[in-house]
């Protein structure tokens, strides 16, 4: 029996339909660049927000009703939730889901128990894969929600906390493997701290590599073949979070020798709330080689928090794919990070979510190939720096001069010209031409 009742297949209608329960730009197999949209935007669906949230906040209680019929907390509550999560995913035409091991289950007192019921229900998820074509995205560890991991996990003052934190990701990594996920995330949800008084933050930054290190270790010795991502986000839960942003978490990575497993999964909030634009940290990790995955989704300016948006802003999402389009594509792919409103509590509402997100993205796709055909603003950008290319000063520059040959250069010179206007309204201008034409 349908747990979404009366709702049927989402289709492509066009930019014209006014049916809600219908895509208006995104149209699975529409060729964009050589490529169909379903293959440049590998979409999936996050457990946590979208099987599990309820729309609980500091001041209430959940207003959503996500029992699916079971009973909270049970064993036949779980496999509900997979019901719904497969139900839910063909409707929409998604392709991948995401998840953390206590998504899946209910977490039990002793952790053996909790392994064993992480064993059932992913024999369960198995056997509703095999009907389908819906895999694994990337699969994590939550080390954030247990009183444990108040302290941290990898970056815990206990050792005795650091052990647990490995039990955990030694069993999601077996999961991933076993449910053929592409990748492995960590988001560093309490790997920070509230205050430099009682903390070694050499011991913690150290302690957190040991962590991956030992991760990868043990990936690979299991299959797993895939990429491991780290998540940066700046603050929220803990005051100062050690991945506060691309750039950080890419110098982590270099520092500690672990640059070549890892990749970089990117969260639009979390940029925002880093005080970078989403496609600051996208172009951040795309020059490193290290642009992965992306938790698709979109905060609120005027809030100062992780909001989890489902994302509409059509420009942002065009600045993203015009980053990722550039980049040759992702090797993960667009997770919805992303979650109703509190009174937007239906399961109509969860569909509109994931609807307004594709069409959004969709959209961000289209125009950012239309940006790329029209040309001008690349061939402004390369026009802009092409001293370095076509001067005799610029090819001694890249070719190794030293200091004292280039500085010769000003010197007899005497008064530099001007670089060249920015001309950045002229192109904020092309791409609203290009936007709304
Ligand atoms: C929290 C967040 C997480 C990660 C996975 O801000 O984004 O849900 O995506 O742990
Ligand atoms: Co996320």
């Amino acid at each position: 029996m349908a747990i979404f009742e009366g709702i049927e297949k989402i289709k492509y209608e066009g930019p014209g339909s006014k049916n809600p329960l219908s895509f208006k730009y995104y149209d699975a197999d529409r060729v964009i660049l050589g490529k169909k949209m379903s293959e440049h935007l590998p979409f999936a669906m996050a457990w946590w927000h979208n099987l599990c949230a309820e729309g609980t906040d500091m001041f209430g209680r959940g207003v959503a009703n996500k029992s699916f019929g079971k009973e909270y907390g049970t064993m036949e509550h779980a496999k509900a939730k997979v019901d719904a999560g497969f139900e839910f995913m063909e409707k929409l035409g998604i392709k991948y889901f995401c998840f953390h091991d206590v998504d899946i289950v209910p977490e039990a007192e002793d952790i053996k128990e909790t392994n064993r019921r992480l064993d059932e229900i992913t024999d369960y998820i198995l056997e509703k894969m095999k009907g389908t074509d819906i895999k694994c995205l990337w699969g994590t560890a939550n080390m954030f929600s247990n009183p444990r991991f108040c302290n941290g996990a990898g970056s815990s003052n206990s050792a005795e906390v650091f052990a647990f934190a490995c039990a955990q990701v030694k069993k999601a990594l077996e999961l991933t493997v076993k449910l053929g996920g592409r990748g492995y995330v960590f988001w560093g949800g309490r790997e920070g701290y509230e205050t430099l008084l009682n903390t070694d933050m050499k011991l913690e930054q150290e302690n957190i590599a040991r962590l991956m290190k030992m991760a990868v270790n043990y990936g690979r010795k299991i299959g797993f073949t895939g990429d491991f991502y780290i998540e940066p986000k700046p603050k929220e839960p803990m005051k100062h979070q050690y991945d506060f942003d691309a750039a950080t978490a890419i110098g982590f990575l270099k520092a500690h020798g672990l640059d070549k497993d890892f990749k970089m999964n990117i969260e639009a909030n979390h940029a925002t709330l880093a005080g970078h634009t989403f496609e600051h940290d996208l172009r951040v990790s795309a020059i490193n080689g290290m642009l992965g995955s992306i938790d698709a989704n979109q905060g609120d300016y005027l809030l100062g928090w992780d909001t989890d948006e489902f994302p509409f802003d059509v420009y942002t999402a065009t600045m993203c794919m015009l980053e990722v389009l550039n980049a040759g594509g992702l090797t993960g792919g667009f997770n919805f990070d992303a979650k109703n409103r509190r009174p937007s509590y239906t399961y109509e509402d969860m569909f509109e979510g994931f609807i307004l997100g594709m069409d959004t993205f969709a959209l961000g796709l289209i125009k950012a190939s239309e940006l790329i055909e029209d040309g001008r603003l690349e061939e402004f950008k390369k026009k802009r720096y092409e001293s370095y290319f076509n001067t005799e000063l610029g090819n001694k520059i890249m070719s190794g001069a030293t200091l004292e040959e280039i500085a010769s250069y000003a010197e007899n010179k005497g008064k530099a010209e001007l670089p060249g206007s920015g001309k950045q309204e002229h192109l904020e201008a092309i791409i609203n031409q290009v936007l709304f034409r």
